[in-house]
């Protein structure tokens, strides 16, 4: 699990995290006005309980839903919908011992076609993710101490099965991969052109030499 980075010189802390939404399609028999199904979220970057830090997470939607403000005091922080269209969600992450103004807001504009004008699907879901960092400088005492500590367990949440296939950390590990292959590539070639330099030379050294 994630732990926040801490940073002793600046007195710093770099907490990871994601937010998006996931949407499926409902198909050609569902209601005009309820096409979509879909999952607007903020989770840890490896779906760890971020409610150590969290106190809430304040979600606004399009005014064409009832109640459009919907306030989760605990995880999952996720509002799950069904609508027709597609519109920016205000979302504002609260701290513990922090006050309103540290609150960090952001926007994510709800996905529910495929890029493209793609084929609608009823099993791959339509995500739109982000990776963010939120810092801390010099927190108050308690949050100081829960910061330190990062983390003690996992949301299990539906969410999980519906993004392991764009999980962050999947990208990552791929990424890493392929930078590892491109440095073997580079190292055989560095050793090749060493190599020929090391005949080139010692075909100088012999001519030199007679
Ligand atoms: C659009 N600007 O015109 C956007 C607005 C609003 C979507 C989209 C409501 C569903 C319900 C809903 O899906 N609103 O009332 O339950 O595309």
């Amino acid at each position: 699990m994630r732990k926040p980075h801490y940073d002793q010189a600046e007195d710093t802390f770099v907490l990871p995290f994601v937010y998006g939404s996931s949407a499926f399609w409902l198909g050609k028999q569902s209601e005009e006005e309820h096409s979509h199904r879909w999952m607007v979220y903020v989770r840890g970057y490896e779906f760890e309980d971020l409610s150590y830090a969290i106190k809430s997470v304040t979600f606004t939607l399009h005014q064409s839903f009832a109640e459009p403000v919907r306030v989760l005091t605990k995880p999952p922080y996720v509002v799950e919908e069904t609508g027709w269209g597609e519109f920016s969600i205000k979302m504002a992450i609260a701290f513990h011992h922090c006050n309103a103004t540290e609150t960090t807001v952001l926007t994510h504009h709800l996905r529910l076609f495929p890029e493209n004008r793609g084929a609608q699907s009823m099993r791959k879901p339509v995500v739109a993710e982000h990776y963010d960092e939120i810092m801390f400088t010099s927190p108050p005492e308690p949050l100081r101490r829960a910061l330190m500590q990062g983390p003690t367990q996992k949301v299990e949440t539906d969410l999980n099965a519906y993004l392991t296939q764009t999980s962050f950390q999947e990208q990552e590990i791929k990424a890493l991969k392929e930078l590892q292959m491109a440095q073997d590539k580079i190292d055989k070639k560095t050793s090749d052109l060493r190599q020929r330099l090391f005949d080139a030379e010692r075909g100088i050294s012999n001519m030199g030499g007679d």
